[in-house]
């Protein structure tokens, strides 16, 4: 039995489109459940929309429609997303799903049941933007004598009868939670949530009484529950909760809940007391990713900057994308994007050194030597090659998207290509052609070897452009994992099989800026 993997995102509130936020923890959790997968595991991977609350409500009726209307629009554009960006989920979860409030009831119940809820009055500042309760020592300055949360989105302050929930009680099993290695990443976010939970933890507000757009409160009808108790419930909804379903047993508790650094706290701290005091495991790992901004900004509908992720998924295409995102940006760190730094980096990695050597390789092999291999001698220098590859792809890249290190990897692999190249030139096979025709035959072939390996390392990242290649190379579906990484037992078998390399069909076009950023 192979060992078990489970990954979610964060569930995107679905109060507006998508923006090229969320095309990125998509695409994250994406290369890392495709890579997980490629090393054998057994992947369960979740994503979806979180549509309840204050936010929703309120954007609701400003538009003029229900909360639930507007979910079922706007929920279709997330999902719509995942599918164009090749996003793999196993379950595309609403938070709106018959089996998400029956799960968020059941966990409500079980708070209950250890005696964490109790009734009782809130009084206190709320932000809506971030649907989070903030202390009067946290808020910071905005214009006039307008008072922001740390975030800075309003904040309003609300009186209201609530249950709150014995986060207190949880401080020391918190904080060792927190400190145990591993558990917070990367570990720039973990001060900064010790500091919070050594300050001492208030008990939190978990039910309103003044909109109805939420799961109900058990036993206490007119109360909905706080949006991110629902909200964080979603991640053992999936497993079928509170059923003991083979999902559960096999996937619980989790192994990666993968997020933007803004929503750290509800993560590591909320979520983890909410399980403790329900008695369920807590997830092995919360990463908190940095934020995409565009050219140094962060998008938003009021600069008037939000970019479609489709617009430039269709403009690029969806590989282009996802491998300018995964190799740019190092993981755990804001970074940039604009239409240049996508061109520059796409032509020079994927155009003209990746795409360029697989281009060439196949049509020369295709042209002289009739598509068809055969066994050769190889020396030293060819074998050096491989080598280099082999390490690369299968040592390397495994090693740092491990880690996360998703840039560090395809750097690695990224000059192995080089590798590739330099020896293409070193080598040049279509002087051979006329001088040494056998000697051209096993540089062609040597090469070819090493683009069957470095196809199958960056499938993760580029899974339809990489799994076109291997198309090309008469790789069978079952034969892409890291195992069958080392071209040489494959390239045998094509031998024996007669296989004939076909005329490649270009895979990797060179990008050009749209015309209004020229
Ligand atoms: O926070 N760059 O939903 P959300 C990178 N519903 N990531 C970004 C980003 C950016 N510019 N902007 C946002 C919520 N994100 C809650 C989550 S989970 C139980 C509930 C990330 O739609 C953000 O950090 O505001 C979060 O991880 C995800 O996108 C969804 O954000």
């Amino acid at each position: 039995m192979s060992e078990p993997f489970y990954i979610t995102t964060a569930i995107s509130y679905p109060n507006g489109r998508p923006h090229i936020g969320h095309a990125y923890e998509a695409i994250a959790a994406d290369v890392i459940a495709r890579f997980q997968r490629q090393r054998g595991l057994d992947v369960r991977f979740q994503t979806g929309t979180d549509e309840h609350g204050l936010k929703m409500a309120r954007k609701a009726e400003e538009q003029g429609k229900s909360p639930r209307d507007l979910a079922d629009e706007m929920s279709g554009y997330f999902k719509a997303m995942c599918d164009a960006l090749n996003v793999s989920c196993d379950r595309f979860i609403r938070t709106v799903d018959d089996d998400h409030h029956r799960a968020s009831q059941a966990i409500w119940r079980a708070m209950e049941a250890a005696g964490d809820l109790y009734l009782d009055r809130y009084e206190g500042w709320y932000s809506v933007r971030d649907e989070a309760y903030y202390d009067e020592s946290e808020l910071v300055d905005g214009e006039g004598d307008e008072k922001l949360s740390p975030q800075g989105t309003p904040v309003e302050w609300t009186v209201e009868e609530s249950w709150f929930f014995r986060l207190s009680k949880y401080e020391d099993k918190l904080l060792k939670l927190l400190e145990s290695p591993g558990f917070l990443e990367p570990a720039s976010r973990r001060n900064e949530m010790v500091a919070f939970v050594k300050q001492g933890l208030r008990d939190l507000s978990v039910s309103r009484t003044s909109f109805d757009w939420g799961v109900k409160v058990p036993g206490s009808e007119d109360h909905v529950m706080y949006v991110w108790v629902d909200a964080l419930t979603n991640y053992i909804t999936g497993l079928g909760y509170p059923d003991d379903t083979e999902l559960w047993r096999k996937h619980w508790p989790a192994d990666l809940h993968l997020i933007g650094k803004d929503i750290v706290r509800f993560h590591t701290i909320y979520w983890p007391a909410f399980l403790m005091s329900a008695g369920l495991p807590v997830p092995k790992q919360v990463f908190g990713h940095g934020f995409v901004l565009k050219d140094g900004r962060k998008e938003s509908k009021s600069l008037g900057n939000v970019t479609d992720p489709h617009d430039l998924a269709d403009f690029y295409g969806v590989d282009a994308l996802r491998y300018f995102l995964m190799r740019e940006v190092s993981f755990g760190s804001d970074g940039n994007w604009s239409h240049e730094a996508i061109v520059t980096r796409v032509n020079a990695e994927l155009a003209n050194s990746f795409g360029n050597l697989a281009q060439r390789t196949l049509s020369m092999i295709h042209k002289n030597m009739d598509g068809s291999l055969e066994k050769f001698e190889a020396r030293g220098e060819d074998k050096a090659l491989l080598q280099t590859v082999l390490t690369a792809c299968r040592e390397s890249l495994p090693r740092e998207f491990e880690k996360l290190a998703f840039s560090v990897g395809i750097d690695e692999w990224i000059k192995a290509v080089y590798a590739c190249n330099q020896y293409v030139d070193e080598q040049a096979p279509w002087a051979l052609r006329k001088t040494d025709p056998e000697r051209m035959k096993a540089v062609l072939q040597t090469l070819l070897m090493a683009i069957h390996d470095l196809a199958i390392a960056i499938q993760p990242v580029i899974p339809e452009k990489a799994g076109a290649l291997l198309d090309d190379l008469g790789v069978p579906t079952d034969r892409r994992t890291y195992d069958h990484i080392s071209g040489e037992g494959w390239f045998n078998q094509l031998v024996a099989e007669g296989f004939t390399v076909p005329k490649p069909t270009p895979a990797f076009p060179r990008l050009e800026m749209p015309e209004s950023e020229d």
